[in-house]
């Protein structure tokens, strides 16, 4: 091995756990008498992990060991959790629950016939008692036989009476502004700005089990998704939502 393996093998094994994540590296005059190179070879050395996100440099206190990124995926939460985990008392005003045919949308969506039939569910969410979005749910009707109101949690309810879990979903997000109707039930101005998530949530079977459209007020509601490079080597994507005022 050469100095400088040598010089770099010692860096990974300090970074890999030598030494924990903020905790700082030997100094560079140190590293370069211990390894016999010059400290432009150890700067060179550090200066190539800084940029691969394995450390960090303070000005005037040294270089230190990086955290790990957070391998987060987008998680798959019902609006109750995702209040919940924000502290934040979810609520729904139920407006619509009915029993209707698919029609070509939503039955694409849910892998029916135009004419099947499928359970719509119209909510307003509230988080603190204020609207935050507005939610249309269709469903299969031949997969929640006997569903005819709906208080609380729909996801937990699919899990409760129906044993279905949702384990995954296609979703895309787009901008939109809210029409009078939508506006009213918002309690904000018509043609405000709006975020609308469409989603189409599976069971662990690989059954479409809903078909969403999700209504957020543009001024209360933000996506966050967390994007980091091929080079930290964590999964491209992670990302939470936020909420609330
Ligand atoms: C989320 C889902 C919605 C689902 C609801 C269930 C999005 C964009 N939409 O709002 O599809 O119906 O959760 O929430 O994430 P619940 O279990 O609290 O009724």
């Amino acid at each position: 091995m050469t100095k400088h393996e040598r010089l770099h093998a010692h860096l990974e094994t300090l970074i890999q756990g030598g030494i924990g994540p903020d905790q700082r590296l030997p100094p560079e005059r140190e590293l370069a008498e211990a390894f016999g190179v010059s400290r432009m070879t150890v700067r060179h050395a550090l200066d190539r992990l800084e940029r691969e996100r394995r450390v960090y440099r303070v000005q005037g206190a040294g270089t230190f060991v990086a955290r790990p990124p957070i391998a987060k995926t987008i998680e798959l939460t019902s609006f109750t959790e995702d209040m919940r985990r924000r502290g934040l008392v979810p609520g729904s005003v139920l407006r619509v629950f009915e029993t209707v045919a698919a029609g070509p949308e939503i039955g694409y969506a849910l892998s029916l016939s135009p004419a099947d039939e499928v359970v719509h569910v119209e909510r307003v969410r509230t988080a603190d008692g204020i609207p935050m979005c507005l939610e249309h749910a269709y469903l299969p009707a031949a997969l929640v036989p006997g569903l005819t109101t709906l208080e609380g949690s729909l996801y937990s309810e699919l899990h409760r009476r129906y044993r279905i879990r949702i384990t995954h979903a296609e979703q895309s997000i787009r901008a939109t502004v809210l029409d009078q109707e939508a506006a009213a039930r918002l309690d904000a101005p018509p043609f405000s700005p709006a975020l609308l998530v469409e989603r189409t949530a599976f069971d662990e079977r690989d059954r479409p089990v809903e078909r969403a459209m999700s209504t957020y007020r543009g001024d209360r509601y933000s996506f966050e998704i967390a994007v980091t490079t091929a080079a930290a080597g964590s999964p491209a994507r992670a990302g939470r939502r936020s909420g609330g005022e």
